[in-house]
């Protein structure tokens, strides 16, 4: 292999974007991103290569074995398999989890980091269901279709393939990963379709409220590059639209149910009247399909808070119903103060005020505003520039944000101001939780920021969800 690809190098793989055009400020972040991957890369495939060597590959599994992966909340893993193919259940997450083929053989449970081999001899050729049955996980997204096809190949040819995976083709795979990412920062034009957490205006209505229509309705939403989910949305975005308000205004959500069920909304971090609390059957009937409900309340405090279903709500957060709602924030920063030797300016005006939902399961998966990287928005700035961001916990486990570079400063949690802010480069936002940071983007470059869960942010076909950055010109 190494005559052919040192020769041709860099220049111009298929998919890759063409370094020789103008410089631009974001190409130092593929190169450094991807000689820093390669590395590490490289340090692995040195001893894997080496052991292989002694014994030309791969007899310790039979022949018909299938490497399957099980995280959170996902199965991975080339599921077409021939008769008699027996699984390598790895579980790569951070919980337990197992693997059980639907009226049919079952790991045990197994904690992370653990693997087991699941026999299939007793299956016929056919269509299975798999997944896995700890309470919740299914339905989080723990579930894939299973093909026994007595033509079924296990191709030796898979980089992917468990046993003696093509280093090469992971380090090309890994670059390859920027590359939607770097494209949409360098021509405005975002990796996919659909962008959520559209800013929305109200209609004022004869009493003075200002209302806010938000219909749930299930449709077809882009969460990478080609990747089109059965997503649940609110005005066909995920997240739904921000609603944004001041402290004075009378806001009315009418929420629209177009799902095939009834549910309710939460309004979560708000202060309001307890019938309008979006608890079904506790303080109001459930809003049956093709119904509405009016939550009715007089924003009384700063919030930084969210909208999403309560009845259900498990089943449809993590498929993409959540927004957030946030009522005169800006109050919220903490200028003029000096924290840990850091001046505030009193008259600091932040380049920008951005929202940041996190979600980890369903059918949206691991995700940043109901993107996975590639997909995700990037962030430019100029230097010196100041910025806000809002976390939001929308999925089931908790996620430690570290942005690189730029100590963030934590000065709210919930909406509720600190008395003491503090800086941290990684942040923990357990699910339900907002925290609110500033930093500002002092020193030129691109910078990742990312979860800091290792296998939220990276998989063997490169990066993916829960990472961005910060470009700053
Ligand atoms: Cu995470």
């Amino acid at each position: 292999m190494s005559e052919e690809e040192s020769g041709s190098g860099p220049e111009n793989s298929e998919g890759v974007p063409d370094k020789k055009s103008s410089p631009s400020p974001y190409s130092t972040m593929l190169t450094i991103l991807g000689a820093g991957v390669a590395a590490a890369i490289t340090i692995l495939a040195i001893g894997f290569v080496v052991d292989n060597d002694k014994d030309d590959g791969g007899d310790a599994l039979a022949e018909a074995t299938v490497p399957v992966e099980l995280s959170e909340f996902a199965i991975d893993g080339n599921l077409t398999v021939p008769i008699g193919a027996e699984l390598d259940v790895q579980n790569i997450g951070s919980q337990v989890h197992n693997l059980v083929v639907e009226s049919g053989p079952r790991t045990e449970d197994l904690a992370a980091g653990e693997s087991a081999l699941l026999g299939l001899s007793d299956l016929d050729q056919g269509d299975y269901v798999v997944y896995c049955d700890i309470a919740g996980h299914r339905d989080a997204g723990m579930e894939a279709d299973l093909v026994v096809d007595a033509n079924a190949e296990i191709s030796a040819d898979d980089p992917h393939a468990g046993a003696n995976p093509d280093w090469a083709q992971l380090d090309k795979d890994m670059i390859d990963s920027f590359a939607p990412f770097v494209d949409a920062l360098e021509t405005g034009e975002p990796a996919t379709e659909g962008i959520g957490g559209q800013s929305m205006e109200p209609v004022k209505d004869p009493d003075g409220f200002l209302r806010y229509d938000i219909t749930a309705e299930i449709g077809e939403w882009e969460v990478e590059p080609g990747k089109f989910v059965e997503a649940w949305m609110y005005n066909g975005q995920v997240p739904g639209p921000t609603i944004r308000a001041e402290i004075g205004d009378k806001v009315r959500i009418r929420f629209i149910n177009k799902l095939p069920m009834g549910t309710d909304m939460h309004l979560h971090g708000i202060d309001k009247p307890n019938e309008f609390d979006g608890v079904a059957p506790l303080t109001q009937d459930l809003v049956e399909s093709g119904d509405s409900f009016d939550y009715d309340f007089t924003a009384v405090e700063t919030a930084v808070a969210m909208y999403h279903p309560h009845a259900h709500g498990y089943l449809a957060i993590p498929n993409g119903l959540w927004g957030a709602l946030i009522i005169g924030d800006d109050a919220l920063i903490p200028r003029g103060r000096t924290i840990s030797g850091v001046e505030i300016p009193a008259d600091l005006e932040p380049a920008m005020e951005g929202v940041m939902t996190l979600n980890d399961s369903g059918t949206i998966g691991l995700s940043l505003n109901g993107k996975s990287f590639p997909a995700t928005e990037g962030y430019v700035f100029e230097q010196g520039d100041w910025a806000t961001f809002h976390y939001y916990n929308e999925g089931l486990q908790i996620h430690p944000m570290h942005l690189h570079q730029f100590p963030q400063l934590v000065y709210a949690r919930d909406g509720i101001p600190l008395d003491q802010p503090y800086f941290a480069d990684t942040i923990n936002v357990a699910p339900g939780e907002r925290y609110s940071v500033l930093f500002q983007t002092d020193k030129p470059g691109a910078w990742v920021w990312h979860c800091h869960i290792l296998n939220h942010a990276e998989r063997e076909e490169g990066m993916f969800g829960m990472v961005t950055a910060v470009v700053v010109q």
